[in-house]
């Protein structure tokens, strides 16, 4: 296999893609940015070994002095929950931070970027970026990404419930990203189990969502397929309270004139306060079930 220049592989990633054995990329902004301390870098752990406990490789992506990492030793992984200098990477970022040298954390769009490039087919995160509500047309990079790079699956509940979501399935639908529902009829909403807003294809097992990667690959089709997973139901936020909490965090962004890069993590951040915790009880709980169900579809692709 050849290695991109700029790429440093773990060795157990290494003996992963050596082997054919299947392999599970995990973003890091969650992890940087999306999540409080000290629960970050619990999850980051956790998702690492329910991957492993699937049959698969985990491979966590960040950016480390300008070299692109694909798989985390233990101390990287530490260092990328605890400093508080590490950037924010979406794609954009990304030759910015080799050329200087940076630490940084990868988003959806920078970590399905990187895990193509890398050799990797199977992705899991939280919730993916889309289209922002408000005037500004402000767009996450990591729909582009979606449709644009060649990886097989990326799993995820949905687009954060922060969005517009109706505009992101829009979004999906033009730049004819398939939107698959697993163990469900309607995209999930994140922190709610539904959206009633449609998939494309319902898939009950990985075998399912396998037959649909092989069409993918007959079709030459590049991007990913989406696979969406509702946040398991104990740990669901119902959506009107949801609501509440939502619409007083938006309003604080704007007054607070929050934007750009660091709106994301601001709206989960007061979310999660204004909530007493449930939309984080929720995060975490749904994190961890997209990285079992991506290990179950990493090990039927293989
Ligand atoms: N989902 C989460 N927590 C997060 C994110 C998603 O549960 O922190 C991050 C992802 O890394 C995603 C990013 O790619 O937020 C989107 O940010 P933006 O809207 O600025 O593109
Ligand atoms: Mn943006």
């Amino acid at each position: 296999m050849i290695r991109p220049p700029g790429f440093n592989y773990s060795a157990e990633v290494e003996r992963a893609l050596r082997d054919e054995r299947p392999v599970v990329a995990l973003e890091s902004t969650v992890i940087a940015h999306g999540l409080p301390r000290p629960q970050n870098l619990e999850t980051a752990r956790r998702l690492e070994a329910i991957v492993r406990e699937g049959g698969a490789t985990p491979a966590t992506i960040a950016v480390v002095g300008g070299r692109i990492l694909v798989g985390l030793e233990p101390a990287q992984l530490e260092h990328i929950a605890a400093s508080r200098t590490v950037h924010k990477l979406s794609t954009r970022d990304l030759p910015v931070a080799v050329a200087r040298g940076w630490d940084g954390a990868t988003t959806v769009a920078s970590t399905a970027f990187a895990a193509a490039r890398a050799g990797l087919s199977v992705f899991a995160t939280g919730g993916i970026g889309g289209v922002h509500r408000g005037e500004l047309p402000d767009v996450s990079a990591d729909l582009p990404e979606l449709a644009r790079t060649s990886l097989a699956v990326v799993v995820c509940s949905g687009a954060k419930s922060v969005l517009d979501l109706p505009a992101t399935r829009e979004w999906l639908e033009t730049h004819g990203v398939t939107v698959v529902g697993y163990g469900c009829d309607e995209m999930p909403a994140f922190y709610a189990r539904s959206s009633g807003l449609p998939v494309d294809a319902r898939c009950d097992s990985p075998a399912e969502v396998a037959a649909l990667v092989d069409a993918r690959r007959a079709l030459s089709m590049r991007g990913a397929l989406l696979v969406t997973v509702p946040v398991p139901g104990e740990a669901e936020v119902s959506p009107g309270f949801l609501q509440e909490v939502l619409d007083e965090a938006l309003a604080e962004a704007e007054r607070e004139k929050v934007g750009g890069r660091d709106l994301t993590p601001f709206l989960l951040a007061r979310m999660a306060e204004q909530s007493d915790g449930a939309t984080l009880g929720a995060n975490l709980a749904l994190l961890e079930s997209n990285a079992r169900v991506a290990a179950q579809i990493a090990v039927a692709l293989k």
